[in-house]
């Protein structure tokens, strides 16, 4: 199949763009590289030293003999751009990863708020235009996130998407529908990925586009087999306390001999999947787009809930590190429980690997190899979510 990959630079969206092409598809990536210069806006950098795109295209096609394309333009900008490469490329599937993706970056300041819907509303909204414009059947399979459902504790292991409800119509029959899950975004990301499925709502009825969304647990590991196979094809890893997420921090911060930090009592329930299991689970989608007959398809893409003090504990006893309670810089619950079905993918064929004892120690092995890299002053989370928060933090900013 032709793929087209936006945000083909980033954390996902790299491996997934190697897994893809190895798999036999033909990639193209596009990228304008707002994420690395989040990193130059934040003084921080990966962990891992990552090369430039051209230098990781021009590894890959020496490692596998496979060709990776490549376009750079701004997604929520240049519209022209776009639809110029949607009729020169006539992908079969698009996948959708270009969103700035941090919970904590989004509620920064007002201008990160801004930057985030702005952003994240104009990429999927010019995407989807873009495809109707040209009238080309393409797949669209985007990036969604777990997040959307909100962590509220329910009685309910989360459903795909969709809510069955019955009511009674006028007659006090009943009436049985499939709505959305109502949404309950904790952040201005989440709420832009909320937004989003109300344009895909929209284009999938008014203009017949197939579109599969991802509601996506977070990520943790870094490399694949794709990326392993050559230094210049390593992967993205955020541990700053913006970017950095939960998992892959609390290895760093064991790796530097830096206190585990768990936000309040460490209570929150959190859905997960490793990078490896992720990659699997777009080329699924990827290849099952033809089981997308009509509205939009959604699927959870996640292998395992855990909390975050009993991770924390996991790490602290297999790695050896202290655990140290912060005040939790975010608006949230200070305790839910959360679980959710992920039927769909399994029944394309999903296989989680999962968390394990030997993930974890190689991905340890892997922030012990650059812990040089870490500026330990980038670890905190210092993006408070409102000013009682930060007045409880100290008034630090
Ligand atoms: P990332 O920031 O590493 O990658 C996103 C890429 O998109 C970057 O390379 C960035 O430069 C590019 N991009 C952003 N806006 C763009 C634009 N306007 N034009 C062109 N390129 C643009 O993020 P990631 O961790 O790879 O996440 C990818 C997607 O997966 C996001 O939509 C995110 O919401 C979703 N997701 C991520 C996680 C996670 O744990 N990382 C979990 C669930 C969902
Ligand atoms: N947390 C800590 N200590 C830390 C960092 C985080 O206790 O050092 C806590 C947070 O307070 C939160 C939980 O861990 O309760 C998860 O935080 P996170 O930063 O790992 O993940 P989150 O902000 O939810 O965002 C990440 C990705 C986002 C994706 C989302 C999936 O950055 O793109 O959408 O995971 S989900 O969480 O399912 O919404």
């Amino acid at each position: 199949m032709r793929v087209i990959i936006f945000g083909g630079d980033g954390f996902c969206g790299w491996p997934s763009a190697l897994h893809l092409s190895a798999a036999g598809h033909d990639v193209t990536i596009v990228d304008n590289f707002v994420r690395r210069r989040a990193d130059e806006e934040l003084g921080v950098q990966s962990l891992t030293p990552i090369r430039s795109l051209d230098e990781r295209l021009a590894a890959w096609k020496e490692s596998s003999g496979r060709c990776i394309g490549s376009a750079v333009f701004d997604l929520a900008a240049d519209y022209d751009a776009l639809v110029r490469l949607l009729e020169s490329a006539r992908p079969d599937a698009v996948v959708h990863f270009a969103e700035q993706r941090s919970a904590p970056y989004s509620m920064k300041s007002p201008a990160h708020r801004r930057a985030t819907l702005n952003n994240n509303l104009n990429t999927t909204h010019n995407l989807l235009t873009a495809i109707a414009q040209t009238g080309l059947d393409v797949h669209v399979v985007h990036l969604g996130t777990m997040g959307v459902y909100g962590y509220e504790t329910v009685p309910v292991d989360l459903p795909e998407g969709y809510l069955h409800i019955t009511y009674p119509d006028r007659n006090g029959d009943p009436v049985e529908r499939d709505i959305l899950y109502p949404t309950r975004p904790g952040s201005v990301y989440h709420l832009s990925k909320s937004l989003d499925q109300l344009v895909f709502a929209f284009y999938a009825q008014n203009d017949g586009i197939r579109i599969t969304d991802l509601h996506q647990g977070i990520v943790w590991g870094t490399q694949t087999d794709e990326t392993d196979g050559d230094a210049r094809l390593i992967n993205r890893f955020d541990y700053d306390g913006d970017y950095g997420t939960v998992l892959n921090r609390f290895l760093v911060e064991a790796a530097v001999g830096h206190p585990l930090t768990v936000h309040g009592s460490g209570g929150q329930t959190r859905a997960f999947i490793n990078i490896r299991d992720s990659v699997r689970c777009i080329r699924l989608a990827v290849e099952s787009g033809d089981q997308v007959t009509g509205g939009v398809r959604v699927m959870n893409q996640l292998t395992e809930t855990h909390r975050i003090g009993d991770l924390a504990r996991l790490v602290a006893d297999q790695l050896g590190a202290r655990i140290d309670t912060v005040v939790n810089p975010r608006q949230e619950a200070d305790a839910n429980d959360l679980a959710a079905r992920n039927d769909l993918l399994r029944g394309l064929g999903l296989d989680p690997i999962g968390l394990n004892s030997a993930l974890l120690a190689d991905e340890f092995a892997l922030a012990a190899r650059y812990a040089d890299r870490v500026d330990r002053d980038r670890i905190p989370c210092r993006s408070y979510w409102n000013r009682e928060r930060r007045s409880a933090a100290g008034g630090r900013s």
